[in-house]
């Protein structure tokens, strides 16, 4: 497997997160990605390579360009606004909910941060924009190494920050880029005419749900905590089907927080019979491994050795396959849980 890892991710080193009145520490830290280096070299498990540069037209295909544009030109705006602004994060505090305008861009930075934006869990710091751009870039070059002839059969986008709540025009979830989307649609680029996105992190994404709701072409799969009770709260519902030319290509499977592997399992075999039907050319995973039973954030009661099995799952689609490294906060087991499932993907 070729594993495409991000030079510059520790660039993205968000402070604090909002939650519950309080600043608190993020989650997000860049010690999770190294763990997974670390497992990842211990085991002897990939090749391990440096993304080229992102294709900035696929990320603006993907993505607004407005919103690139705003993410690209945020920390010099917010240095503009004062210059001991370089020892604080962006927040977003305002948003524009039900009945206010979208459709204007307004000079006001903290208006333009709270209209590309969803909650107040995701600093967006100085490297924000070099991690995620070069995140990107691996995503797009893991679709790209697979799509090649004689290529590959699979490829892993190891990157942070991840990517499955961001939007085309919005952060949010500790996500800027959506790295899953962008690789779905190098897929298509490179010639899949219809490719599925199965996310298996414990939060529903989102975002890569919004982004190809519309779309006949990718279906989109998500295994998720129920968002009744769990973030993103707001979508990630069963009878959330698709639309116009996408009715029909969208499938959310949300379980109940404390759900065990062998019950997760079942919505997983769920997922991957939908893929099958879908005739799928190729498939993009959104691996997030916060359904760990230790997980800090996340309810699901999945063991270590579990992720063994999941990776045979997935290898039982049979279909080329990008991997993106999306959520797990229990950074220790980050490592060991990632390497579980490529070790039982490889079989
Ligand atoms: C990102 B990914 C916990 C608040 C939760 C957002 C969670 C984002 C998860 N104190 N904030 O899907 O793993
Ligand atoms: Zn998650």
């Amino acid at each position: 497997m070729h594993i495409f890892h991000n030079p510059v991710h520790s660039k993205h080193d968000g402070r604090q997160e909002m939650f519950r009145g309080k600043l608190v520490p993020c989650h997000e830290t860049p010690a999770r990605l190294e763990y997974v280096l670390d497992a990842l070299r211990q085991r002897g498990i990939g090749a391990l390579q440096a993304p080229s540069a992102a294709d900035m037209d696929l990320v603006r295909r993907v993505h607004s360009p407005r919103y690139v544009d705003f993410l690209q030109s945020a920390w010099a705006d917010w240095i503009a606004l004062d210059p001991a602004n370089a020892d604080l994060d962006i927040l977003p505090s305002v948003w524009p909910v039900r009945g206010f305008r979208h459709d204007i861009s307004p000079t006001n930075f903290a208006a333009r941060v709270g209209l590309f934006s969803f909650d107040s869990g995701s600093p967006l710091t100085a490297g924000t924009w070099e991690a995620a751009t070069a995140g990107a870039a691996c995503a797009i070059d893991a679709a790209r190494a697979v799509s090649a002839t004689g290529s590959p059969r699979a490829a892993m986008a190891l990157t942070r920050p991840p990517g499955h709540h961001a939007g085309a025009d919005f952060f949010g979830g500790y996500c800027f880029l959506n790295n899953a989307a962008l690789a779905a649609q190098a897929l298509r680029d490179a010639g899949a005419e219809r490719v599925a996105v199965l996310d298996i992190d414990y939060h529903h994404g989102n975002g890569t749900q919004s982004i190809f709701y519309e779309r006949g072409d990718v279906l989109t799969v998500s295994v998720h905590g129920d968002p009744s009770t769990e973030y993103p709260f707001f979508l990630g519902y069963a009878d959330e089907a698709g639309q116009g030319d996408g009715t029909g290509c969208n499938l959310n499977l949300p379980l109940a927080a404390g759900t065990d592997f062998a019950t997760w399992t079942q919505a997983l075999d769920t997922g991957i019979d939908a893929i099958r039907r879908f005739k799928a050319d190729a498939v993009v995973i959104a691996l997030g491994v916060d359904t760990y039973e230790g997980d800090p954030i996340s309810k699901f009661k999945l063991q270590s050795a579990d992720y063994f099995l999941v990776g045979a799952r997935l290898a039982q689609l049979g279909l080329p396959a990008v991997f993106t490294m999306e959520g797990g906060y229990a950074v220790a087991e980050v490592g060991i849980n990632v390497a579980n499932v490529l070790e039982g993907y490889a079989g």
